[in-house]
């Protein structure tokens, strides 16, 4: 029996580019093994340098066809691209889910191009905490660029944009989204707004409706302007396919942007913000649990509170200052290193 590399030997790998050290760590953190925490913690200090695009909208107005020419763009001008495709809904969009990886599957011979998607496969952390943990891990390989893709359906989806530094919106004609989008303020958080499907009819309408919203807003002195760019980005021949230039210069103005303001940095903090509220919500969790297993009163709580000895506020207060109390305990109060 072939023997399963140790994690350190994986991490080694992992920061010479290696593929399949990145797969096989990733899962070892979905997954929440004994010494994810570790792998995380030493792959960490690598990141932090990439690139990252989020590409975010409804379903099927073709985030994943123009993810697919964005890293196609990318690997010509010679930078090694990571792709993370979140996608929440997968049990009810298994077809699309499909499209995905058959539109994508010409990458997969280019070591330069590292795709993974997180179906909702019952992430314990979480699937804005998985999407954070891969994109980091996709840093740690080196990667230039990293492309989020993320439907833009609910609160969820419209956090995991705070990880991109640039985010695009991606709507189409005709699917009454860009009013949709709007309403969800979701606009607000578009660096820029895709008018994809430009083929189709209503394009031209639906791009005039989307710059009279963003003439609707006041914009400061010295603040970014969203772009409004219409693509083509699937058609019959190449030829056809409109856009993506336009839109590749849009992002690389952005970026311009960003590092000429300082703007760069506000985007990196209000990622390990966003970052730091998963990981603290995910491990307060977990010790909560762990306290109530280990004491065996959830049964006794419950019956409290349906009783009226207690109320769900009371309970929980009591938990987290039973679990403090423990692990002040377990750790010794006076102890001050924080290295274990
Ligand atoms: N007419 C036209 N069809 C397009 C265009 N871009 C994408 N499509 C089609 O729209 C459908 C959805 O495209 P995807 O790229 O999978 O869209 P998506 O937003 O990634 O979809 P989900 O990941 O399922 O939300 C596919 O059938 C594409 O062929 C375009 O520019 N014009
Ligand atoms: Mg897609």
């Amino acid at each position: 029996m072939v023997k399963s590399p140790s994690s350190a030997e994986l991490i080694g790998q992992l920061f010479g580019g290696d593929r399949q050290a990145a797969a096989r760590l990733i899962t070892r953190v979905e997954n929440r093994t004994d010494d994810h925490q570790e792998i995380m913690k030493q792959i960490y200090p690598r990141t932090g340098h990439a690139m990252i695009v989020g590409v975010t909208g409804s379903g099927g107005v073709g985030k994943s066809s123009l993810t697919d020419h964005i890293i196609q763009k990318f690997r010509a001008r010679g930078q090694t691209v990571g792709a993370v495709l979140v996608d929440p809904s997968s049990p009810f969009s298994g077809g699309a889910f499909l499209g995905d990886s058959i539109r994508l599957q010409r990458h997969t011979r280019d070591d330069g191009v590292f795709i993974r998607s997180l179906a909702s496969r019952g992430y314990r952390g979480g699937l804005s905490r998985a999407t954070y943990d891969v994109t980091r891990i996709m840093e740690a390989m080196g990667r230039d660029v990293i492309i989020v893709e993320t439907l833009g359906a609910g609160q969820d989806e419209i956090d995991v944009v705070h990880i991109a530094q640039t985010c695009l919106l991606v709507i189409s004609p005709g699917m009454g989204d860009d009013i949709q989008a709007m309403k969800a303020g979701i606009m607000e958080i578009a660096d820029i707004i895709v008018i994809n499907k430009a083929d189709l009819n209503g394009a031209e309408n639906c791009r005039r409706h989307m710059e009279a919203a963003l003439n609707t807003r006041s914009f400061t002195q010295g603040q970014w302007v969203p772009r409004v760019i219409p693509t083509i980005s699937v058609a019959t021949k190449p030829a056809l396919l409109r856009g993506i230039e336009a839109l590749m210069d849009a992002i690389a103005d952005h970026q311009k942007f960003l590092h000429a303001t300082g703007a760069m940095e506000k985007a990196k903090l209000d990622r390990i913000e966003q970052e730091l509220g998963h990981i603290f919500r995910d491990e307060l969790q977990k010790l909560v649990v762990q306290s109530l297993e280990q004491t065996g009163k959830k049964e006794t709580y419950i019956r409290h509170i349906l009783d009226g000895r207690s109320d769900p506020y009371s309970v929980v207060h009591e938990i987290l200052r039973t679990c403090i109390r423990q692990e002040n305990g377990e750790r010794g109060p006076t102890r001050s290193d924080g290295d274990d």
